[in-house]
């Protein structure tokens, strides 16, 4: 079986890939140096900043991305988090549903990019292995600041720390439930959330037609 074969399968097993690197270790470092100075979140850096828009184009994040929902690319969002040394923590949920929409997710994968070392001390993201294979679960909102979503329901007990070099990612099935604790080391923990969907992978819940997409040349 190929290379790319095997990575489907594990992906389609257990919700979630490793992939990469997706840039050389000095372009790496210089958008650990450029994003440095940004706030903690920064919503769809990739339509501001054009060293993420190119990022977001990358092929190998690319190629990873099409082996599983075919060539046809769209950003529908992006979300950088540099998680600052702290309390910043984001609970148990679901990247594939929001107020707003909600992703196909055989149209849909998330790519985490990781652009400083992400590690359990600086607050890697965790996954359930498996858990999408439950489909989308209720949600209601975490009692964090922000108020972000998390999952209305029992909390998976099996988890796996996604250890990802800089420069390195990891792909999420929509509906893979992923959380990610306090940063404890000293320096913050820079990762890029970029939600790929394929044509048709978008219901707006308002039956709107979706807007602000990105398609990847
Ligand atoms: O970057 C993080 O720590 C959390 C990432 C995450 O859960 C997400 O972007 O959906």
């Amino acid at each position: 079986m190929s290379e790319a074969a095997l990575c489907t399968q594990r992906y389609t097993r257990t919700g979630f890939d490793f992939f990469g690197p997706w840039a050389e270790p000095s372009e790496v470092r210089a958008l650990q140096n450029l994003l440095d100075a940004h706030p903690p979140v920064v919503k769809n850096p990739h339509l501001a900043i054009p060293e993420i828009s190119r990022i977001v184009a990358a092929g190998v994040i690319r190629k990873a991305v099409s082996q599983l929902i075919g060539s046809e690319l769209w950003v529908e969002n992006t979300f950088l988090i540099s998680k600052p040394p702290g309390e910043m923590q984001v609970p148990p949920h679901q990247d594939g549903v929001n107020s707003r929409l909600i992703l196909d997710p055989g149209r849909s994968v998330t790519a985490w990019l990781a652009i400083t070392p992400a590690t359990v001390e600086t607050g890697c993201v965790f996954v359930a292995p498996a858990s999408h294979r439950h489909g989308y679960l209720p949600t209601k909102t975490a009692d964090l600041p922000g108020r972000p979503l998390t999952i209305d329901g029992p909390v998976p007990q099996d988890w796996v720390a996604a250890l990802i070099p800089a420069g390195h990612g990891l792909l999420m099935d929509s509906r893979l439930i992923h959380y990610s604790p306090p940063n404890a080391s000293a320096s913050p923990r820079i990762g890029l959330n970029v939600r790929y969907v394929a044509p048709g992978g978008i219901t707006m819940r308002d039956g709107s037609a979706p807007t602000h997409l990105t398609r990847i040349q």
